[in-house]
């Protein structure tokens, strides 16, 4: 498939995808969905180890592409664009079994800043912006805004984030817990690229299992997760890069991760 609407490169365990429409701040089409559904399936099936997301220009992702939402005689089914595009995006990019990292190269509104979100790890441009614009078009969070809001920044500013959509600063945003840093603009994507090869580096079974312990942590009692940990452990502990880790620690060297 030759992508329209992204940019999509695999190379030495990083992938990346690059959101590309940049004079509709990268709002997404259908058919950005579709090309994004491809390019995960390329992710999930090669040897990537960490996959690294930004976007073209001064916007990381405006959300949905409202051209596309013009009013006709029938009310769209959002709920139907929801469970078959935004919904597997978040759930796909979530149950990836190896980090995800957002570099947020400008404004993330709506979906887009539930993608923003979603990702396991995200660096924002000091003149990025984060906007739960969707109550200002009558809607609500999707894409897992009102899973994330609440659970990295606290009820009170979940909930005056989503009802007043005011925009936020990335300094704000990092403030509050929901991002991991801001970084100069002009130093985004070196940072970006630097953590995107470190993490190709790691062991990436044992970083899968990282993300599916906190994912379930949410739902989990005390004892579930205890449950999840000796689980995930037990798988752990058998892999090819538990044992080189044993073994770079007592031979006093830098251990060489495979990812396996
Ligand atoms: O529908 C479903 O399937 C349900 C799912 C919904 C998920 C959602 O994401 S709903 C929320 C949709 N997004 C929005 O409501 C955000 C709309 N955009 C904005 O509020 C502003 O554009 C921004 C705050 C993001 C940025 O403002 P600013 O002033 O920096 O830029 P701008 O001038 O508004 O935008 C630049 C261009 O991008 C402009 O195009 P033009 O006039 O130069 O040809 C603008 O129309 C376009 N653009 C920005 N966002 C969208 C968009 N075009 C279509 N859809 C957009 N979402």
């Amino acid at each position: 498939m030759s992508y329209q609407t992204i940019l999509f490169e695999a190379a030495d365990g990083i992938a990346r995808i690059t959101l590309n429409r940049p004079d509709k701040l990268n709002a997404f089409t259908a058919e950005m969905h579709a090309e994004l559904r491809d390019a995960l399936d390329k992710v999930e099936a090669g040897d990537t180890r960490v996959l690294l997301l930004t976007g073209v220009g001064r916007g990381f992702c405006a959300g949905q592409d409202l051209s596309q939402r013009k009013g006709g005689t029938t009310a769209p089914d959002l709920g139907e664009t929801l469970d078959t595009l935004y919904n597997p995006l978040i759930r796909r990019l979530r149950a990836l079994e190896m980090p995800v990292i957002g570099a947020v190269n400008g404004v993330a509104a709506g979906a887009g800043m539930s993608l923003a979100l979603a990702c396991d790890i995200t660096l924002a441009a000091r003149s990025a912006s984060f906007l739960q614009a969707f109550a200002k078009i009558g809607l609500l969070p999707d894409s897992g805004s009102t899973y994330f809001l609440p659970r990295l920044a606290g009820d009170a500013r979940a909930r005056a984030l989503a009802l007043l959509a005011e925009k936020i600063t990335a300094e704000q945003a990092a403030a509050w817990g929901l991002i991991w840093k801001v970084v100069d603009d002009a130093r985004l994507m070196e940072e970006a690229e630097a953590l995107a090869r470190h993490l190709a580096s790691q062991p990436t079974k044992a970083l899968g299992f990282i993300k599916r312990a906190l994912d379930a942590a949410a739902g989990n009692t005390l004892d579930a997760q205890l449950d999840l940990e000796r689980d995930l452990q037990r798988e752990a502990g058998r892999t090819e890069d538990y044992r080189e880790g044993v073994a770079a620690f007592l031979e006093k060297r830098a251990p060489i991760f495979k990812g396996r």
